[in-house]
């Protein structure tokens, strides 16, 4: 199974924690990193502090979509993520944002990550590794971006 993770962290040393989270997805168990996007500096959406660096992932896995879920916790909580609020600065956040093509609503577990299409910090990195991504239920990927066009993002130099 393709599953697409999106990457964000704006605490610590943000750049480092995208990219350690980048081999840590390859170095997995039943993973294997397909593709990575570049890395983006975008301002806080609904969130405060530093600006983000964000990227995208497409990780092949043999893991099913509740399984995924909890190995990317687990990289989270190995970056000494906390949740002191809702949206607070993170050093790392993994969210799964494509299962294939499947739709899942589980209490843990809402896929397509639901706000995905109104993010620019999620739509411009994965145009770049799937850019003929479908969002299951609601198109193509790319006829979202005109709509995130004020949102500010520069992609950065790897
Ligand atoms: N959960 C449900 N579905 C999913 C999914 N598809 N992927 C549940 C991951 N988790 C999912 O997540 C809270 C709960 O969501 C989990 O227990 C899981 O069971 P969390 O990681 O503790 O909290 P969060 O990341 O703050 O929540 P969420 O809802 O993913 O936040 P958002 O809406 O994604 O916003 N601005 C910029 N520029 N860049 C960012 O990366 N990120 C956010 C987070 C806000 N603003 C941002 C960025
Ligand atoms: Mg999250």
């Amino acid at each position: 199974m393709i599953a697409v993770i999106g990457i964000g962290a704006n605490l610590g040393d943000a750049r480092a924690n995208v990219l350690d989270a980048l081999a840590r997805l390859d170095a997995q168990p039943g993973c294997r990193l397909v593709a990575g996007s570049s890395l983006w500096r975008t301002a806080p959406i609904d969130s405060s502090g530093d600006d983000y660096i964000n990227a995208v992932a497409l990780l092949d896995t043999e893991l099913d979509a509740h399984a995924l879920l909890a190995m990317l916790q687990a990289i989270e909580t190995a970056h000494g993520r906390e949740r002191p609020y809702r949206n607070a600065p993170r050093t790392l956040d993994l969210d799964l944002l494509l299962y294939g093509d499947e739709v899942i609503h589980t209490p843990a577990l809402s896929v397509p990550h639901p706000r995905m299409h109104e993010r620019a910090f999620v739509l411009a990195p994965l145009l770049e590794v799937a850019p003929s991504a479908v969002i299951p239920g609601q198109g193509h990927a790319a006829d979202y971006l005109p709509a995130v066009a004020d949102q500010a993002i520069v992609r950065l130099d790897r």
